[in-house]
């Protein structure tokens, strides 16, 4: 029986875009879903994976499969759609799963032979039975999976071509951020795999760098913090000279000998979402862990980076507390804090979210053609109306946001001290160059979109008025 999995690709997706954008050639990540599918499969299946963000392959010319699954995130539904319609012309059965699948199950439904709602885990082996003998049910509810005893993901399927290999150690958080869907997706239980079986799965990855897909490889509460040093410690005792990178929060930066543990175990980057510049922000999105009083964001990534570890800075603009000026805010204070990268996201409502449910009930929603117009949910997209800002002005504040922080001299300056402080200063120039050439990506596509969407934004009432 042959199976091919496959991830679609979405051109507008600026940071997977190989093509366009040749920096991102070092920072090609790997579709871990599908190779944790693969990883479940059992013998008497041939699985291809199939990943489209290093080019899609010419279909027709491909052996025909028995059964075909699909991964995708919102960003990724339509060609998705594709891929499957293609191949159900030609017969072939098409089941997906992931978090697009999950949160608009009807929609997907209308357009595959079965889907697969939550964690794979418990349903995969009886879908295939149940391929294997022509008798696919339309429905799996997977939801989530005891993690305790995995299988290990097939890292070995695909080639050789990827900057970063991929692992997951952690699944949910509890943190329920308004516009995140892991919450919902994967639970608000912080559950961890044994940390024997995550060593033994590093080792089996061939990529020198690897991307811990974590959404908080540390977790928030004491006995996280100790499991994560655990895992450290085990890390560095299997010496495996592996260089990683992951996401957390800030409290990263509040443990001396978490963060000498994460680098000694080959921690080299962290990825932290700071959200908003403003209380009244944070507050907006329930992001409470960055409201702890006191807190000081620039002794916080200071202590980060002294421990050789680069720090990535996510921001959001469009909050309804948002006016123009915050892209110049954004980045005078990511400077002030001394990230080494930033990346501005729009607030953008995913389906499954608090955000959606709130925009969609106040008819916030302005690109809500769907399918079609899933194609600009990649964040880098306004597809909302924004309480404070036009569609012409929200786009000026992100252009203006990276104009000042990925500006030529000021990316000097970050790598030239990157280099001083010998806190990788090679990474650090790919990461900047691979940004700033991404943000030319979308500038572009900028035009193009003004002119075609123009009409489905409007002002709401107070746009541009100032916050109460
Ligand atoms: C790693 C990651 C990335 C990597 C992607 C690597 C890759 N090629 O897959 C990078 C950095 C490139 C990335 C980019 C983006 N990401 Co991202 N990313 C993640 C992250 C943190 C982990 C994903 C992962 O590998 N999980 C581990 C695997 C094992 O779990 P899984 O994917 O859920 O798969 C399981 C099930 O879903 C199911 N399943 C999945 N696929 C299939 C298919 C079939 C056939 C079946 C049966 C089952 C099945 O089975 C699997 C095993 O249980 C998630 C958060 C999360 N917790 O999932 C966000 C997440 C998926 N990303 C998100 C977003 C928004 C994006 C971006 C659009 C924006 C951005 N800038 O971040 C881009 C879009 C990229 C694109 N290609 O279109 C959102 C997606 C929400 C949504 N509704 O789409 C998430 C959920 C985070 C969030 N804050 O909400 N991302
Ligand atoms: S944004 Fe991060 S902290 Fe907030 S719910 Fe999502 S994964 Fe958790």
């Amino acid at each position: 029986m042959r199976l091919y999995l496959i991830n679609p690709s979405n051109p507008l997706v600026s940071i997977v875009n190989v093509n366009e954008s040749r920096w991102n050639r070092y920072r090609v990540w790997k579709p871990l879903s599908l190779m944790v599918l693969a990883g479940l499969t059992p013998p008497g299946w041939k699985v291809t994976i199939v990943d489209e963000n290093l080019g899609a392959p010419d279909y027709p010319s491909l052996p025909r499969p028995d059964l075909v699954g699909i991964t995708a995130f919102t960003s990724q539904a339509n060609r998705a759609y594709e891929v499957a319609a293609y191949y159900r012309g030609l017969g072939v059965p098409v089941v997906m799963g992931g978090i697009h699948a999950t949160m608009c199950l009807d929609e997907v439904s209308e357009r595959v032979d079965s889907v697969v709602t939550g964690e794979a885990e418990s349903v995969w082996a009886e879908l295939l039975e149940d391929a294997r003998h022509g008798r696919l049910k339309p429905r799996y509810e997977g939801g989530r999976a005891d993690i305790n005893d995995l299988a290990p993901a097939r890292h070995d399927l695909l080639p050789a071509r990827y900057a970063f290999g991929a692992i997951q150690t952690t699944r949910g958080c509890p943190l329920n951020c308004s516009f995140c869907s892991v919450t919902t997706f994967n639970g608000a239980q912080y559950r961890q795999r044994p940390i024997p079986e995550v060593v033994r799965e590093f080792r089996s990855i061939r990529e020198k760098r690897v991307l811990v897909v974590d959404d908080n490889l540390i977790g928030t509460r004491s006995e996280h913090i100790a499991r994560a040093k655990d895992l450290f410690r085990a890390l560095v005792q299997a010496d495996l000279r592996k260089e990683w990178v992951a996401q957390a929060t800030i409290n990263f930066a509040d443990d001396e000998e978490l963060l000498a543990l994460a680098a000694q175990a080959g921690c080299r980057g962290v990825f932290i979402g700071f959200e908003s510049p403003t209380p009244e922000g944070l507050r907006e999105i329930g992001k409470k862990i960055n409201l702890v009083k006191g807190r000081d964001f620039r002794a916080s990534v200071r202590r980060i980076q002294r421990h050789n570890i680069l720090v990535v800075g996510s921001f959001i603009i469009g909050l309804d507390v948002d006016e123009p000026g915050i892209g110049q805010q954004i980045a005078a204070l990511a400077s002030h804090y001394g990230l080494d990268n930033l990346n501005t996201l729009f607030l953008t409502p995913l389906p499954g979210t608090r955000l959606w449910d709130q925009m969609k009930s106040d008819d916030r929603i302005a690109l809500d053609t769907f399918p079609e117009d899933w194609r600009y949910y990649t964040l880098t997209f306004p597809v909302a109306q924004y309480k404070r800002l036009s569609l012409d002005e929200i786009i000026e504040e992100m252009a203006s946001c990276n104009r000042s922080f990925y500006s030529l001299p000021r990316i000097v300056r970050r790598v030239w001290s990157n280099f001083w402080q010998r806190r990788q200063p090679l990474i650090s120039l790919v990461g900047n160059l691979s940004y700033r050439s991404n943000i030319r990506v979308d500038g572009e596509a900028y035009a193009n979109f003004r002119r075609r969407h123009h009409d489905s934004f409007r002002s709401l009432p107070n746009a541009t008025a100032s916050p109460a």
